[in-house]
């Protein structure tokens, strides 16, 4: 992987989910003046890069049209670029994606890594932008039932490469791919403590984001009495504490709900890092 270099900060990407059914922001931000109050308030706590979506990926949701998708973050990326604050476009779709980027989206994030739009690949060639190409399988009414691995880390890798192959293939610049494991896309529980723990097994030297934000496999792992935690908020912790740790492990950016928690991780590591021997040396 591309370690961050010691003491280099790890890019904090904000989540502000314009739906009304996302797993742990639904409903909150689905008008336009809260999203856009909610993107300046992630900025203000120290996101790097506002991730715009309009629509949810949650386990069982409905996909909607472009055109809804469209109307729901055109207008608050046109009002946070206006603003100063830098976004990205969480889209499956081309034509949102290139809307997007017109109003000011300086990265694409798909997390079906180009394959739901096939003219995904062409588009994000054409725009020039970094593109985030995420692990996925299918879309979320199945992909639980596709977590279905012998060997999650090769499996991943390897269907992360065929992606970045074909994104070359049709012209997106390869230094503009970040790649992402997807976290709880066709992974249930233990499916994703393998690919954090080996980011650089699957990654290989590319630049990676990680997404791991309250998600149902950190409720799993912070079980009490053999009951999961299941109020999204109540995995933050667990969350930072991911934060922490990929950021010690090289990633270049992590995908948070609380960018304040994630900033405060990402200053311990520095903090860390910087106050380390240099190699070789010994009292
Ligand atoms: N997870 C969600 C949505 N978009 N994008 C990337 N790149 N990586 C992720 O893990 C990811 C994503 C899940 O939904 P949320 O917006 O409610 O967190």
């Amino acid at each position: 992987m591309q370690p961050a270099e010691r003491g280099a900060r790890t890019l904090v990407m904000g989540i502000l989910n314009v739906t009304p059914d996302s797993f742990s922001d639904g409903g909150l931000y689905a008008e336009v003046d809260a999203a856009i109050a909610r993107g300046l308030q992630l900025a203000h706590d120290g996101a790097d890069l506002v991730d715009v979506g309009g629509e949810s990926t949650r386990p069982g949701a409905a996909r909607v049209t472009p055109d809804v998708e469209r109307d729901r973050v055109v207008p608050v990326i046109r009002a946070l670029t206006a603003a100063g604050v830098a976004t990205s476009i969480d889209t499956m779709n081309a034509s949102t994606a290139r809307a997007a980027v017109e109003a000011g989206a300086s990265v694409v994030n798909d997390v079906s890594g180009g394959l739901t739009d096939d003219a995904m690949a062409a588009t994000v060639a054409d725009l020039a932008v970094d593109f985030v190409a995420m692990h996925w399988r299918a879309h979320s009414p199945a992909m639980d039932a596709l977590d279905a691995y012998e060997d999650v880390v090769a499996e991943v890798g390897a269907e992360l490469d065929a992606r970045v192959d074909a994104l070359v293939a049709a012209g997106v610049a390869e230094q503009r791919i970040v790649l992402d494991p997807g976290l709880g896309f066709a992974k249930v529980t233990d499916s994703n403590w393998p690919l954090l723990a080996n980011l650089d097994a699957w990654a290989r030297g590319r630049r990676v984001l990680v997404g791991a934000s309250r998600k149902r496999f950190l409720g799993a792992a912070i079980a009490r009495d053999g009951v999961d935690a299941a109020d999204p908020t109540a995995r933050e912790h667990a969350t930072t504490a991911v934060t922490a740790l990929a950021a010690a492990a090289g990633a270049w950016g992590v995908r948070v709900h609380d960018a304040r928690a994630a900033v405060d991780a990402l200053h311990v590591v520095s903090a860390w890092e910087n106050a380390r021997r240099p190699e070789g040396w010994a009292p």
